[in-house]
């Protein structure tokens, strides 16, 4: 069923979280979130971009997405006709990088087409998964003992598994810590590339910690220095920025730098290349999972939908709205169940309802494009 793009709708929302949250490249207290919606014949599909307010977890921000949105990618698949939804991708590829951006519309032209089809967007993508495992990530805390009375909170929530943002000084003693206090907790830490391989005897003392992974210690764009920390450490490696494209998941897996993938739909520019990236991962046995960044209902919504691809067997960062949002752009919020999980939605595209009288109230600029 061919579709044509008739008209993208971009808009910036202001969402403050309920607490800041903060990691080894900083603190962040308000999201500025841009919700790309595509239409065709009158439907809607709708995406979110990714891009944090400052271009420290990579080279995009807020205000860089809106303009390659606006004079690049919304040019491209403007007024085009497309057999399907993996048709879109195709049409950035001139684009170099911006993938948060061209995803957040590459998205919402999936869930335009899982709307038009009157399918779950989840099983649109290929989904093999009906619930799926869910953990959290925190934030560096104040303390070690708030850190420890967070991770009893979200425990108590049912939470599978518990991410901690790790960074120099904060690290290897906050660990022994967590470790004493939880025996048996399935536990990761995540550095975003606060190291260089000069630590690595530093970082080989995680070891004793039993840690289910490391994620991205080294640099956003390396692969080499990982695989020769991943040699010196028992720990497995997880890389999150270093993978952009499925030829980087295949060479980080082929050079051992990489024992488990974390997915995210935006750095990836969407659909698209997650299902390739989680392909490749896949037929060399390398489990992968849906990372978060901090997003709305609709990105969460989306990230529900990907981690029901067969290979997202570890527990994602893929959480109820209520731990980052007061009110969510979705009503009702996304929830987890008391063992941790989500169930997906049997409704149509992404499966949750819009509140579009919240999202008018919070949209601080709003452009329409045809
Ligand atoms: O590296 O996974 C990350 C948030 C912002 C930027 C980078 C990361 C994160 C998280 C949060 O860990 C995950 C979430 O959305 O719950
Ligand atoms: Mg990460």
């Amino acid at each position: 069923m061919a579709f044509r793009i008739d008209q993208i709708r971009l808009r910036q929302i202001a969402l403050p979280l309920v607490r800041p949250f903060e990691t080894s490249f900083g603190r962040t207290v308000e999201r500025q979130i841009i919700l790309v919606e595509a239409v065709a014949d009158g439907v809607s599909g709708w995406g979110e971009v990714t891009a944090g307010e400052h271009p420290f977890y990579n080279e995009e921000w807020t205000e860089s997405a809106w303009p390659i949105l606006k004079h690049y990618a919304a040019p491209a698949a403007l007024g085009r006709t497309l057999g399907t939804a993996a048709e879109c991708a195709p049409l950035f590829d001139r684009i170099r990088e911006n993938r948060m951006a061209c995803g957040g519309l590459e998205a919402a032209v999936w869930d335009l087409e899982a709307r038009l089809l009157g399918q779950p967007l989840w099983r649109h993508v290929g989904g093999a998964r009906t619930e799926i495992p869910c953990g959290v990530s925190i934030g560096i805390q104040e303390s070690v003992p708030a850190l420890i009375e967070t991770i009893e909170r979200e425990l108590a929530c049912g939470y599978q598994r518990i991410k901690i943002k790790i960074k120099p000084g904060w690290d290897v003693d906050v660990v022994r810590e967590v470790r004493r206090a939880f025996p048996s907790l399935r536990l990761m830490v995540d550095a975003n590339s606060a190291y260089t391989l000069a630590d690595a005897d530093h970082l080989r003392r995680l070891d004793d910690f039993y840690l289910m992974m490391i994620e991205q210690p080294l640099a956003h764009d390396d692969i080499l220095d990982h695989a020769a920390l991943q040699a010196q450490l028992s720990t497995p490696v997880c890389l999150d920025e270093s993978i952009r494209t499925a030829r980087h998941a295949g060479q980080a897996i082929r050079l051992g730098a990489a024992k488990i993938i974390n997915i995210k739909l935006g750095r990836v520019g969407g659909f698209a290349g997650a299902r390739k990236i989680h392909d490749v991962a896949q037929a060399a046995g390398v489990p992968v999972w849906c990372g978060g960044m901090l997003e709305s209902g609709v990105g969460r919504a989306h990230n529900i939908a990907l981690s029901t691809l067969p290979n997202f067997v570890l527990p994602g960062d893929v959480s109820a709205s209520r731990r980052y949002w007061a009110r969510d752009v979705v009503a009702p919020p996304i929830e987890v169940t008391p063992r941790g999980t989500i169930l997906v939605s049997g409704e149509p595209g992404f499966g949750y309802a819009l509140d579009h009288d919240f999202l008018q109230a919070i949209t601080v600029r709003e452009e329409k494009l045809s």
